[in-house]
């Protein structure tokens, strides 16, 4: 991905453009192109973005143990019992927005098995999950590689971003029908992929390391379950409007939490799969993937394990340090990722009653990783490391260790207590050294082979 100086992707400001005026994309891309890069450069001095620790305002974390009646939170059951609800409510109407309604898969499609993936190592299977309703119809493709046992294995669950047939050079892997973000360098047109978008992502998926550790790995494309871009009219939302409704109600779901839901829909499906152990499912994400894999980890504790990639604002890193993106940038760029409420604390993040250490906070007790990157400041790496430590107060109030470390490790210094943490070299982005932890991290865990 092309950085700017301040690491800002230059996606996120040609991102907006491609999406909602294509004709005039077209007509003047040079010149958009140009004025965009340009854009991006200055972006840093024209918002203030901080860079420096120095310039990071004094803030005051809302605190996860103190009841909203100002009550200490001594134990676990007033944790779980009223604590947690309380953080939870907050999370879902005021920043990712409440599922509005229950759908279940309505059919599963199987398209096919086979015992004969990457040269024998592994089993593929490919199946579709159905949603109807009111003659809307939505199609999730999941993409299974699993270890050839007997036993039920342990496995990944991630989203990928342009579709599965990017993840592996497979022939076999069914090329996505859906709306995916133009690309050409990797034959993405007309918002279609081609023959030629195959294994496009395959450094950030490394297959056989995966299977050969004894774990599955089953990946989804995003876009299935909602097309990202702000438009409410695609995807799983319009399942669940009234009459006459194009838009989600303002503590109603953005697309980070549609994201969830689809996970959870996977989870479903899962619990069913002979070939898997439901129990040992850990969800995983990559940057705004990473924030939905956090969301589906807080919001269904059927998921053992939680592993956040780079997942930065509105994920594991605190909103009131306002280091790098800041809840009124990412709410400008991306303005279907949160709910409508979540505008009111645009640039006001000190008048938010909870902080990103909370939503780590709502996955206690079970595994969860957080991972940085240097070259990813965009993300906030310090952001994310306390966000990490903060969270453990409430990991050790439920008898376990939380981070095993109160100051940040050094770089490619992974530590490994109920929660985990890396802050690794190099960009943003998900790497086979991201990879190797998390396998480390799931054999601590789940038990290894
Ligand atoms: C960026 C956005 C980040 C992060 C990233 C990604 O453009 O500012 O919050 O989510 O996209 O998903 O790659």
């Amino acid at each position: 991905m092309k950085l700017n100086r301040l690491n800002i992707p230059i996606d996120v400001y040609l991102y907006r453009i491609i999406s909602t005026n294509r004709s005039a994309m077209k007509k003047y891309t040079f010149l958009l192109l140009f004025s965009f890069l340009i854009w991006g450069n200055t972006y840093g001095q024209r918002e203030n973005v901080i860079t420096e620790e120095s310039k990071v305002p004094e803030y005051k974390l809302p605190d996860a143990l103190t009841l909203e009646n100002g009550r200490k939170v001594k134990s676990e059951k007033v944790w779980f019992n009223k604590r947690r609800p309380e953080i939870l409510k907050f999370f879902t109407t005021e920043i990712y927005g409440a599922v509005p309604g229950e759908l279940g898969i309505a059919e599963v499609k199987v398209w096919e098995v086979s015992d004969d993936a990457l040269n024998g190592l592994a089993r593929r299977k490919q199946i579709s999950l159905l949603f109807r309703k009111n003659n809307q119809n939505l199609e999730v493709n999941v993409l299974m590689y699993l270890p050839k046992t007997t036993k039920k294995v342990p496995v990944f669950l991630a989203y990928n971003f342009t579709g599965n047939h990017a993840v592996y050079n497979d022939p076999a892997i069914r090329l996505t029908e859906s709306w995916v973000a133009n690309n050409p360098s990797v034959g993405i047109i007309n918002n279609r992929v081609t023959e030629q978008s195959r294994a496009s992502a395959d450094d950030r998926w490394p297959v056989e390391e995966i299977i050969k550790a004894g774990y599955g790995l089953i990946t989804i494309y995003y876009g299935d379950v909602d097309p990202d871009k702000d438009d409410f009219s695609d995807g799983i939302h319009p399942f669940f409007y009234h009459e006459g409704q194009t838009h989600p109600e303002s503590n109603e779901w953005g697309s980070i939490a549609a994201w969830a839901w689809g996970l959870s829909r996977v989870m479903d499906y899962l619990e069913k799969e002979p070939l898997v152990d439901s129990k040992k499912v850990a969800v995983l994400g990559h940057s705004r993937l990473g924030k939905s894999a956090l969301w589906a980890g807080a919001t269904d504790s059927r998921f053992a394990m939680v592993i956040s990639n780079e997942s930065g604002c509105g994920g594991a890193a605190l909103s009131n340090r306002k280091f790098g993106e800041t809840v009124q940038i990412i709410n400008t760029a991306f303005p279907h990722w949160f709910c409508d409420n979540f505008l009111q604390y645009n640039d006001k993040e000190e008048s938010l009653p909870v902080d990103q250490q909370m939503l780590l906070a709502l996955i206690a007790p079970r595994p969860l990783y957080v991972a940085s990157a240097e070259g990813d400041q965009w993300a906030d790496p310090k952001g994310e490391f306390l966000s990490a430590k903060y969270a453990s107060a409430v990991y050790e109030l439920l008898g376990t260790e939380g981070l095993p470390v109160k100051e940040m490790p050094e770089i490619n210094h992974p530590v490994m207590g109920t929660i985990g943490y890396h802050i690794r070299s190099g960009k943003h982005d998900l790497t086979t050294y991201d990879w190797k932890q998390y396998i480390r991290f799931a054999d601590k865990w789940f038990g290894g082979k």
